[in-house]
């Protein structure tokens, strides 16, 4: 998969590099390029940004250096790319749609500051890809690069091979829309607290029903919102 990310911070995404994603990027899997939005502007100052027409607090990003960075990154691209804004007034992004984009051969993200980007870049980025409007949650961040760090590690751990044993993908949080069960290891005793028993017990099949309830029972109390779904 070949991601490419926008912003004028770049050096935000060094964190890439180590880890399990830092692995995959070394051995291929994921073929990440962070390119700084200012490269792609033309004056003294580098400026990316301007007041808004119509008045109100905060600066604007330039469509311009928008303009060329997407003509840059798309122009020479075999196939037509899936193009990320992370925006708190975006769709919720989801493991679902971890998920979708997983399955995408090339992925941009394009990073806003201040209090936005120009509306028209990303009427111009829906001729050059698949424009998708994405937000972590309900509050709002300074820009949209530790929400878009979010997204390429939640994306880039579900590609095929990034994660070693992917049965570990499988039972985790959110997967079945349920939330993951509870996890113990040894000692069976510590501090007075005792593992449950039945994890000890050998019975597989007892096992797996206890995890299920408890699968349940947490997502009822923690995030009642997922059972409703
Ligand atoms: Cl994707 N961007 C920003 N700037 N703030 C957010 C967000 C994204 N998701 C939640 N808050």
């Amino acid at each position: 998969m070949r991601i490419d990310v926008v912003s004028i911070f770049p050096t935000i995404f060094d964190a890439l590099e180590v880890s399990l994603l830092g692995k995959a990027r070394q051995s291929g899997l994921l073929d990440v390029a962070v390119h700084d939005l200012r490269d792609y502007t033309h004056d003294r100052h580098r400026t990316v940004d301007d007041t808004p027409y119509g008045g109100g607090a905060g600066m604007v990003m330039k469509p311009e250096p928008w303009g060329e960075a997407l003509d840059d990154i798309v122009g020479g691209a075999a196939e037509r790319p899936v193009i990320v804004f992370p925006s708190p007034a975006g769709e919720r992004f989801t493991q679902s749609i971890a998920r979708e984009l997983s399955a995408a051969p090339h992925l941009v993200f394009g990073c806003g500051r201040y209090e936005g980007i120009d509306e028209r870049v990303f009427d111009y980025a829906a001729e050059l890809g698949d424009v998708r409007l994405l937000s972590l949650g309900d509050y709002v961040l300074n820009g949209g690069e530790v929400a878009v760090m979010a997204m390429v590690e939640a994306i880039g751990r579900l590609v095929p091979g990034v994660v070693g044993n992917p049965e570990s993908l499988v039972e985790e949080s959110h997967e079945d829309g349920l939330l993951e069960y509870p996890s113990f290891t040894k000692p069976a005793v510590w501090r007075e607290r005792e593992v449950p028993p039945i994890l000890l017990s050998g019975n597989h099949g007892a096992v797996a029903s206890w995890r299920r309830e408890q699968q349940i029972e947490r997502t009822r109390l923690r995030r009642p919102d997922l059972l409703a779904d």
